[in-house]
């Protein structure tokens, strides 16, 4: 069976199985002033509105919202900033859109009033870096993901040093899995991310995505890759900026697809849901041919 079809099943959020039979897509909505791609542009609770309505029309299955960038570099907001810029957006999307929604956050009191408000994701980009933050998961049924990522966004670009970067960060992954398992949260809530972009140079990032089949076969969990926009797209054409990757983006989510990636985080979901289905298409009938 071709690796592409290999990974299929579901992801359990609030008690409900989401299947990954089919590309499930999550759509950023970043409620920041600075973040790298779209800062500013979706800030306030109306044009984050607008944005969420348009994410879900074009097929977005969850939405990712984030208050705090962790561009490289970044420093940081407080916890009560972060909430102020991400509580009025999570209760409009909440009372307007029936789609999941996921907290995008290292904090776990930022975690602890999402997650009383309902949010059903804990996006997790420095996987329990926050000592508290999987018993605060642990008291909700939501889901959980977390992604790799060495020390800090203003310190991570020069933390990698790596002789095997799949092995790596499958290693360094699995006791972040382990700790929110013994803390009570199930399995089968929890998503594993390789975090592309983060504490990872442009070829890092290629090697992650060629091998992501080594972070997914060692942790045993579903995969979200979020290649969005990133710099390592800009680089391999030809230096655009973010506003120009969104191709460049589709080709790295269905290069994961073909590896057993079910799971997409991307700013412009239409065209990358597209693609991704079609392509889903073809390797189901390759699985189907027996190849
Ligand atoms: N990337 C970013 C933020 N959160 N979460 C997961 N699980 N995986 C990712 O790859 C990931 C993430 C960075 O992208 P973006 O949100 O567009 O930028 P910023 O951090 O500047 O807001």
């Amino acid at each position: 069976m071709p690796l592409a079809v290999a990974n299929l099943g579901a992801w359990l959020i609030r008690g409900r199985p989401l299947s990954l039979e089919r590309p499930v897509l999550v759509g950023v909505l970043n409620v920041t002033p600075d973040s790298f791609s779209d800062g500013g542009r979706f800030h306030g609770a109306e044009p984050a509105l607008s944005r969420a309505r348009q994410l879900v029309a074009d097929g977005a299955r969850i939405l990712d919202i984030g208050g705090e960038s962790t561009r490289p570099g970044s420093a940081g907001i407080s916890a009560s900033e972060e909430l102020a810029r991400v509580l009025p957006v999570l209760r409009a999307v909440r009372a307007e859109l029936d789609v999941l929604v996921s907290v995008d956050t290292r904090k776990a009191a930022v975690a602890r009033a999402v997650l009383a408000e309902g949010a059903d994701v804990i996006n997790d980009v420095s996987a329990l870096g926050d000592p508290d933050m999987a018993a605060t998961v642990a008291d909700s049924d939501a889901a959980l993901v977390l992604m790799h990522m060495r020390g800090t966004p203003a310190t991570m670009q020069s933390l990698t040093s790596y002789g095997d970067v799949a092995a790596e960060v499958a290693a360094e992954l699995e006791p972040r899995v382990a700790m929110a398992v013994a803390a009570g949260v199930g399995a089968e809530r929890i998503v594993v991310d390789p975090g592309i972009g983060f504490a990872k140079t442009a070829e890092q990032n290629l090697e992650l995505i060629a091998r992501i089949d080594v972070v997914a076969g060692a942790l045993g969990r579903p995969v979200l890759l979020g290649p969005s926009r990133k710099a390592f797209i800009g680089a391999l054409l030809g230096g655009v900026g973010a506003d120009g990757r969104d191709a460049g983006t589709v080709g790295a989510c269905v290069a994961g697809l073909a590896r057993g990636v079910r799971i997409f985080r991307v700013h412009e979901v239409r065209a990358a849901r597209e693609a991704l289905e079609v392509a889903d298409a073809i390797f189901r009938t390759e699985a189907a041919w027996g190849r």
